[in-house]
């Protein structure tokens, strides 16, 4: 595609001017202005941060090349960002024909990236692969600085357009490239960078390209006089300290992770992996540093790899030997914690999020790694191998049992649709896309909500107290529990297939928007993480599709007289007092709401339930690897780490994973 662009343009430019080709460039640009979501996903936050990924993403191809071992990226006051890194630095020759730099060109040509160097191995790019130029379109204002042969040189754009041919600076004798640039806030919905969103993604990047020193900088305010909040990742082994950083709070069953790195059908393959006592599958998958979150034929060839290996073993050593049923795929997973990361020169994606591998080679690639690996790793490693053996029987066993459980359950007539939950008020359309279910913390907030709701599209399904922590029980515990099960019903979902366990028929859903609604306090946060770890854990799919959400009700009510107002920042109160006051000598009454209990029903449909009124906090799934360390942190064993998050993040808000 790259190719492409450039030659087009160069049969073209034979018959036109300089500034005629000037305009066919910038109608690129323009076309990236005026559909920013076909290039960059959406232009939300999302999109944002997709900004710096893309530039992040052309000093990792530098650095993969081997010519670059450090990236330094600051937030600066204002939202700017800033990318710098110790590179070759981008070319600045003129090209004969181009009339121009080739700076220049890669700045404001779409796909121009890889024009250049067509000996390096080009493998990272961000997941739309859209290149710098983009970035530089959606920009109000761009900076490049190139450091090379002993010159400085600097190029300045807006909006994309050069604001005057490459100038050489002075000399300097260090050489790499600085990119910064200012989001157009003309396109962008918001345009505030969130520091632990990027910090994620340069710390998945460390581990996933070892060697590499990536550091972040915020220089929006000081933490005190002189020092900015500054995170450096520099990982020395890769994917083995990746597996260690999600795994940390769970009890390892083996000792070492089992790893291993190298080529197969000419396809960089790179396997981690290690066995805790949980019952959770992590397992993360990523092409050229894209986390594929639909997974693919390197996934698929993974898991045949390992149930194959696995189960070979098992037979050998006699321990399957009276086993009455077989053995699932699954449950060679079970506690299984893995990173595979593959780099594809011509990766096909597919899928709804363009997440998905579709290149059939490199099934039989992963296939055969990940066997020769364990192979041998089993060999060497007779107690560790049984300890694996032992969880896969143990976890055979389970799913024995819940399928019995399950069955229970269904004839019960929990899954077969007959009958709601007692406890569930449902509303009275049928039109599920208009439909909500607000799962509400404690019985009595419940009664709350049923006054207070539109009982044409909301649902209300009271919660009693603390549903069960799904992160340390087995599944058939799981459906042993009331509240689950209530969920289940009231949602039209069921479990699954003995196939597919995790299946949901999403099409049975009877709600679009499934809400929580739980107290603004330290108990409540608590209760609205266990309710989104079960969904995480259990109903991923309906998080993906974005039915699940958080409702937000107001932390003060302030009054003066007959005026009053809800507020729900520190900010908005002291705001709202000062509002009402308006100078004089008046009292202002402050009303903190603890819980969602001390509000009557016409104050939580105002503030909390209306449509037209209330916020609601759509839970996404940002980045799978860190989601899923976060929630085994949280409702883990482990207090400690999970005291200091909590007290970390105390407006609870923050947990938009
Ligand atoms: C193509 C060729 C060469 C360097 C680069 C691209 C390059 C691009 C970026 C983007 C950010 N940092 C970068 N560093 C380098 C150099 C070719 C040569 O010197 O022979």
């Amino acid at each position: 595609m790259a190719e492409t662009a450039i030659e087009m343009s160069e049969k073209k430019k034979a018959a036109a001017s300089y500034s005629a080709e000037s305009i066919q460039v910038l109608e690129g640009l323009e076309a990236v202005r005026k559909r920013p979501a076909m290039y960059i996903g959406d232009i939300g936050l999302k999109g944002l941060h997709h900004l710096v990924y893309e530039v992040v993403d052309n000093s990792i191809d530098e650095a993969l090349a081997g010519h670059c071992d450090t990236i330094e990226v600051r937030i600066l006051p204002g939202n700017s960002i800033s990318v710098k890194d110790n590179g070759r630095g981008i070319p600045v020759d003129m090209h004969a024909k181009e009339k121009r730099s080739a700076l220049e060109v890669v700045m404001t040509v779409l796909h121009a990236g890889g024009k250049f160097d067509k000996d390096s191995y080009k493998v990272s790019g961000g997941l739309h692969g859209v290149g710098v130029s983009c970035v530089n379109a959606l920009s109000s204002h761009m900076r490049t600085e190139v450091f090379r042969d002993g010159k400085s040189y600097v190029q300045e754009y807006a909006m994309g357009k050069p604001q005057y041919p490459v100038k050489e600076t002075g000399t300097s004798d260090q050489s790499g490239t600085v990119q910064t640039f200012t989001p157009d806030a003309s396109i962008f919905q918001v345009t505030e960078y969130n520091f632990d969103t990027l910090s994620t993604r340069l710390r998945e990047l460390a581990y996933l390209n070892k060697g590499i020193r990536l550091t972040l900088i915020d220089e929006r305010q000081p933490l005190d006089d002189e020092t900015f909040r500054t995170e450096t990742y520099l990982s020395e082994e890769g994917l083995v300290e990746f597996v260690r950083y999600l795994d940390g709070t769970r009890q390892p069953l083996i000792e070492d992770v089992i790893h291993m790195t190298g080529e197969k059908q000419s396809i960089p393959v790179e396997i981690a992996m290690v066995y805790n006592d949980s019952f959770n599958e992590n397992i993360h998958s990523y092409v050229n540093n894209i986390n594929t979150h639909e997974g693919g034929t390197h996934l698929a060839g993974f898991r045949r790899g390992l149930t194959r290996t696995l189960k070979k073993y098992a037979d050998n050593s006699g321990a399957t030997a009276k086993l009455k049923f077989e053995i699932s795929g699954d449950d060679f997973r079970e506690g299984l914690t893995a990173v595979i990361s593959v780099k594809v020169a011509e990766p096909q994606f597919e899928g709804q999020t363009k997440t998905k591998l579709g290149n059939n080679e490199v099934m039989g690639a992963v296939d055969m790694a990940v066997s020769e690996m364990l192979e041998n790793y089993l060999e060497e490693h007779p107690k560790d191998a049984k300890q694996i053996v032992d969880k896969v029987i143990l976890a055979a066993q389970a799913r024995h049992a819940a399928r019995k459980a399950r069955e229970l359950v269904q004839r019960k007539g929990a899954f077969s649709g007959g009958g709601l939950p007692g406890k569930l008020a449902d509303c009275s359309s049928r039109d599920a896309s208009a439909c909500e279910l607000f799962l509400v913390e404690g019985d009595s907030a419940g009664g709350t909500a049923k006054q207070g709701r539109n009982r044409e599209f909301q649902a209300i399904l009271p919660l009693r107290g603390k549903i069960l922590n799904v992160e340390k029980a087995m599944q058939h515990k799981i459906l042993d529990n009331e509240e689950i099960r209530n969920i289940y019903t009231a949602l039209g979902v069921h479990i699954g297939t003995d196939d597919d366990p995790k299946a949901l028929n999403l099409e049975k859903l009877r709600y679009h928007k499934i809400i929580i609604m739980c107290d603004a306090d330290v108990d409540g946060s608590h209760i609205q993480t266990l309710i989104m770890t079960f969904f995480y854990r259990h109903m991923q799919p309906l998080i993906e599709n974005g039915y699940l959400y958080i409702a937000t009700p107001p932390l003060y009510l302030v009054r003066k007289g007959n005026q009053q107002t809800y507020c729900w920042t520190e900010t908005e109160r002291e705001a709202a007092v000062e509002k009402f006051k308006a100078g004089k000598e008046t009292s202002v009454n402050v009303q903190r709401y603890k819980g969602l209990g001390e509000m009557n029903a016409e104050q939580l449909w105002e503030t909390t339930m209306d449509p037209s009124y209330r916020t609601l906090r759509q839970v996404t799934i940002e980045n799978g690897a860190e989601a899923d360390r976060i929630f085994s942190m949280l409702m883990g064993d482990d207090v400690p780490p999970r005291r200091e998050f909590i007290e970390k993040n105390a407006v609870y808000a923050k947990l938009d994973v």
